[in-house]
This record gives structure tokens, C-alpha cells and sequence, in this order.
């Protein structure tokens, strides 16, 4: 048994109690309210999910188990000569809450290591779709199209026990997260470099193996260890979490969950914003046919796409109040190593502009920039420059959470989850009740 099964053996066994005497001892406790505009509104801020994996505060960012983006980089181990730690080492974090030892690591990265091979049918599927198919089609119907290997559905339909359906779970969620990075790899060079793979690099870790089949030198390995740490979670309410946890409690294994979750991500007020800010960057650039950005020719662009009925993309948040931490750590790390950089130094005038046009307008409640309107700008720089696969990548880190969320999800037995729907004419009786009280 590797140290993380051991570990997250004695977590779930110490948590279980704690989650049955909360639902035993005070189930009828009440922790919030419903209004009206929450029920049309995307039941925003209504407080009906639960993981200890990590917590969004509105005003100080996302927190993965307990600790902010800087103070996650600096707890974990980190490779000689690496800057970032290793996305095997944060698995251990995310899945167990506590930081692992060289030993645990090691073990981890066998472990994926072992699960690595990707069928041959998966790059068969992946050849048959119409070349012009987005890639997080692709992404998603390969991960989908690797269903029939659920060590979850086998265990199931054989035998199938509750209190141990998360180690089923924890199985196939290391099954799809050690295939990622060659699906990943493969569907960019399939896509848009003729085809010519890159085969894997079994010495590497799970970064150092992504830059090495993606085709990109050092420092990308560390570009994209902070980039699937930071994308990987950000508490479970958000679409791509919620889809695979909501898909998830019908029993439904790992790769339907995760497939579906990769299809909230995919668009464009959840993940795809990330694409769309630099193809918004890239258009404006050219638009000023070689002449310097200022800030008067952003404020009018920013207004342009408003005016054409567009939301400035990667701005604003359904959580957030403040600038979001992550696109604050992708800035430090541009600042670090790519200061000259044109399309770095137009984003920071957008984020200068930006949240004055916003507020000018007056309509989002955040005219503050969350984490997609740094992340293209960092792979545009390295050469990653196709970026309708930019979601793809924040896919890749998003598996990290959401699997660790769906293992823990067994674990603690969480219910199929079914909320009430009610007809309008119901709220319109309740409107009015209210009125007349009042
Ligand atoms: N540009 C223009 N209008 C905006 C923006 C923006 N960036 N953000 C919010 N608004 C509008 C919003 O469309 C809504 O307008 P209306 O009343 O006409 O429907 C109004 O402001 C109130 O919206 P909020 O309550 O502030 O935001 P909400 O919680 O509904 O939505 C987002 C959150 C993230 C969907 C929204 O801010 C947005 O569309 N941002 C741009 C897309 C983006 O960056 N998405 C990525 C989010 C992070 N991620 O990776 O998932
Ligand atoms: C995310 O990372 O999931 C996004 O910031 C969206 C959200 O939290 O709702």
C-alpha cells in the first residue's frame, strides 16, 4: 500500500464520524436562506455543498486546504532546479491536507507512472474526429471513450460495498489523471503540428512529461506545474466541479462525471474565458496596426466589446470581490521571467482599464480580472500560441480537484443530489404573500 492510500485511509476513517454525527445529531439546523433572485440567478452564494478540499472567500481567494496560492507553493517539496512543486505532490495535498515526504512522492509518481498508457483506441477516436473539432471535444470524448475501463463500474456491478466504493473511485481517478498529459499532448501536436507525437519521458514528472511531449524547452515544465496547480480547484459550487460531483452522485464513474465536468468548463463564461481574452488581445492588437496600446485606445476597445454585447472577458466573477490570487500569481511569474513582453504589458493596461469600464458601466458586481485573464498571455509567450486550446490545459489541472473531490464524495457516502425546482406562478404567490406581510 503507497503512503497516500495509508494517509487518505486514516483521513476518511477519522472524517466519517464527524460528517454522520452532523447529519445525526443536527440535521435540522438551518445555515441559510433562499431568495427569489437566488432561485433565477444561478443560485448564487446559496450554501448547499460541501468539501473540505478547499474554500472560496470573496474577498481573500481561493484557500486549498486551508492555504492561499503562495503559501500551497511554498509547503510542497519542489525537484532540484525547480521553481514550482510537483503536481505529484499537491495530488498527495489535495487528496489528504497535508504536505508529502521525498518517500510519498516517489511512490506517487510510480503510481502514475504505471497508469500512464493511454489505450490505442482513445488516439483511434481522436484521429476520426473532424480535425476542425475544438479540443475540448476532443478532450472530453477521449476521456469519455475510456469509460469501459471503470474499476468503479466493475466493482459496482461486482460486489459493490458503499464504505469502499472510494477506493474504486481514487482508482480510476489516478487512472485519468496519470493519461491526461499524453491525451493532452497528443490532441495539440494531432491538431495543430501535423501530427508529429511526441512520444512520453517515463523520468519525468507529471509537468516536466506535459512540456516534453507538448514540444516546449524549460521553463514551460514549470509553467505548467503552477498552471494545473492553480487551475485545479476552487471549492465546489463552481460548473466544472459541480458538474462532475452533481454526475457523480448517480454512481456514475470517473470518466462520465469528469467528461462532464469538461463540458462546463468548455464554455465561455466558465473556462473558454481564457481563450477568449487572448484572441480579444490579439484582435485588438492588430487593429492597431503596429501603433502603442494606451490607455485611451483599450478604454475604447473595452467599450466597443461591451457596446457589441459582450462581456470583457476574464473579468468579473461569480464569487469573487477582489483581484482573484491566481491571476496575481500567473503576474508574478511573468514579471519574473517574461517583463518585456508585449502581450504582458497590454494585459497589465487592461487591468489598469478594465475595472473602470466596468465599474463605469455599472452592471458586474467584480470589475475585478479572475484567473483566465493572465493564463494565455504565459503560454502565448512560451509558444503555446493556439489558444483554442488553452481550456484544454485549465481541464487538465481541473482534474486534480474535481477527482480528488469525487474520491472523497465515496468516501463520506454524499447523496444522490436532487435540489427542488418550483414553477413560476409559485414564486409569483410567494411574491405576494411577502407584500402583503410587509
Ligand atoms: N463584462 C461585462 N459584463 C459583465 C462582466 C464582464 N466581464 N461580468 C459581469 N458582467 C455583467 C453580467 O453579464 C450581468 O449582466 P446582466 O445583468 O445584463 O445579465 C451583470 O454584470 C451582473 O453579473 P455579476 O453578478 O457581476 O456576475 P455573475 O456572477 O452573473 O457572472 C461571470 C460571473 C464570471 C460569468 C461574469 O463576470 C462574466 O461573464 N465574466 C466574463 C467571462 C469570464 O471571465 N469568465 C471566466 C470566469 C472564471 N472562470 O474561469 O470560470
Ligand atoms: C473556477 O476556477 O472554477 C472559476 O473561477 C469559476 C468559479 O469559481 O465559479
Amino acid at each position: 500500500m503507497t503512503k497516500l492510500i495509508e494517509k487518505l485511509r486514516e483521513k476518511i476513517e477519522a472524517q466519517r464520524p464527524h460528517t454522520a454525527a452532523l447529519v445525526k445529531e443536527h440535521g435540522d439546523v438551518v445555515i441559510d436562506h433562499v431568495t427569489i433572485s437566488q432561485v433565477v440567478g444561478g443560485a448564487r452564494d446559496v450554501k448547499c455543498l460541501v468539501s473540505d478540499i478547499s474554500y472560496l472567500d470573496p474577498l481573500e481567494g481561493i484557500r486549498l486546504r486551508g492555504k492561499n496560492i503562495p503559501e500551497t507553493f511554498a509547503a510542497l517539496p519542489k525537484a532540484p532546479g525547480n521553481e514550482y512543486p510537483s503536481v505529484e505532490a499537491f495530488w498527495y495535498f489535495l487528496l489528504t491536507g497535508e504536505a508529502p515526504d521525498e518517500e510519498a512522492v516517489a511512490e506517487i509518481k510510480a503510481e502514475f507512472k504505471y497508469h500512464a498508457k493511454v489505450p490505442p483506441y482513445v488516439f483511434d477516436v481522436l484521429r476520426a474526429l473532424p480535425k476542425d473539432t475544438h479540443p475540448m471535444v476532443m478532450l472530453s470524448t477521449a476521456v469519455l471513450s475510456m469509460q469501459r475501463e471503470s474499476k468503479f463500474t466493475h466493482f459496482y456491478h461486482h460486489g459493490f460495498k458503499k464504505d469502499r466504493a472510494w477506493e474504486y473511485m481514487y482508482e480510476d481517478a489516478t487512472d485519468i489523471i496519470a493519461k491526461l498529459p499524453e491525451i493532452a499532448a497528443f490532441i495539440y501536436r494531432h491538431k495543430y503540428k501535423g501530427g508529429d507525437i511526441i512520444g512520453p519521458d517515463p523520468k519525468q514528472d507529471f509537468g516536466g512529461n506535459f512540456a516534453h511531449m507538448m514540444g516546449f524547452p524549460k521553463p514551460y515544465d514549470d509553467v505548467a506545474r503552477m498552471y494545473f496547480i492553480i487551475h485545479s480547484d476552487h471549492e465546489v459550487g463552481n460548473v466544472s466541479a459541480h458538474a462532475t460531483h452533481l454526475v457523480g452522485s448517480t454512481l456514475s464513474d470517473a470518466y462520465y462525471a469528469f467528461s462532464a465536468g469538461l463540458n462546463g468548463l468548455a464554455g465561455p463564461l466558465h473556462g473558454l474565458a481564457n481563450q477568449e481574452v487572448l484572441e480579444w488581445v490579439l484582435k485588438f492588437q492588430e487593429k492597431l496596426h503596429g501603433a502603442e496600446p494606451t490607455e485611451e485606445n483599450v478604454r475604447v476597445a473595452l467599450w466597443d466589446t461591451l457596446n457589441e454585447g459582450h462581456v470583457i472577458p476574464g473579468y468579473g466573477h461569480a464569487v469573487l470581490r477582489r483581484t482573484d490570487p491566481r491571476y496575481e500569481a500567473q503576474l508574478q511569474f511573468a514579471q519574473k521571467h517574461m517583463p518585456d513582453d508585449a502581450v504582458f504589458k497590454l494585459v497589465q493596461m487592461i487591468y489598469i482599464v478594465a475595472p473602470k469600464v466596468l465599474t463605469e458601466q455599472g452592471k458586474t458586481k467584480n470589475p475585478w480580472p479572475n484567473v483566465d485573464a493572465a493564463s494565455g498571455m504565459i503560454q502565448y509567450h512560451y509558444g503555446l500560441r493556439e489558444y483554442d486550446f488553452y481550456t484544454v490545459l485549465f481541464g487538465v489541472g481541473r482534474a486534480l480537484g474535481v477527482l480528488a473531490n469525487l474520491t472523497w464524495d465515496r468516501a463520506l457516502g454524499y447523496a444522490l443530489e436532487r435540489p427542488k425546482s418550483v414553477t413560476t406562478e409559485m414564486l409569483e404567490k410567494w411574491a405576494a404573500e411577502a407584500t402583503v406581510k410587509a
